[in-house]
């Protein structure tokens, strides 16, 4: 079975290894769609610290992971899931609904979040030290 899933991956962490290994074990082959930077800014309204490159780079580098691309649009998924012949989408809880309408393309899975990480709460962190 292929696995696609999507993400920023911004400061990547361990709660993003956790979702990434995880995919990983639901199929034999594993594609991830890394939010492009004008992406990531249109979403949250500021740039990722780790540009595009860079967190391609970094997701590349795991052993859990077969292909990487670059998601440009939100808007895309659709055809994403077609051109790398998805048989199931996943994504972490925090999606939980957002992607039901893909049901009629591959199957559609949220796994629960890795509790107390994430980017924003790293920067925080960073910051008040
Ligand atoms: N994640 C997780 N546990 C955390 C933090 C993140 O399981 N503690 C998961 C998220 O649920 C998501 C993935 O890691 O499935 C990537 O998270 P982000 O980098 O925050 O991705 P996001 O900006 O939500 O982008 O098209 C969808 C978007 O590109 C998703």
């Amino acid at each position: 079975m292929r696995i696609i899933t999507f993400g920023t991956f911004d400061m990547f962490h361990v709660g993003h290894l956790n979702i990434l290994e995880r995919a990983r074990k639901l199929g034999s082959h594993l594609t991830v769609g890394v939010s492009a930077d004008a992406l990531n800014f249109s979403k949250k309204q500021r740039y990722p610290i780790c540009d595009q490159d860079e967190r391609m780079r970094i997701i590349s580098a795991l052993k859990c992971v077969d292909d990487v691309f670059v998601e440009e649009s939100l808007e895309l998924k659709g055809e994403y899931i077609r051109r790398f012949n998805a048989d199931c989408l996943v994504m972490g809880d925090d999606w939980a609904g957002k992607f039901d309408e893909f049901k009629s393309l591959c199957e559609v899975v949220y796994l629960p979040r890795t509790p107390s990480i994430s980017t924003t709460e790293l920067i925080e962190i960073v910051r008040a030290a």
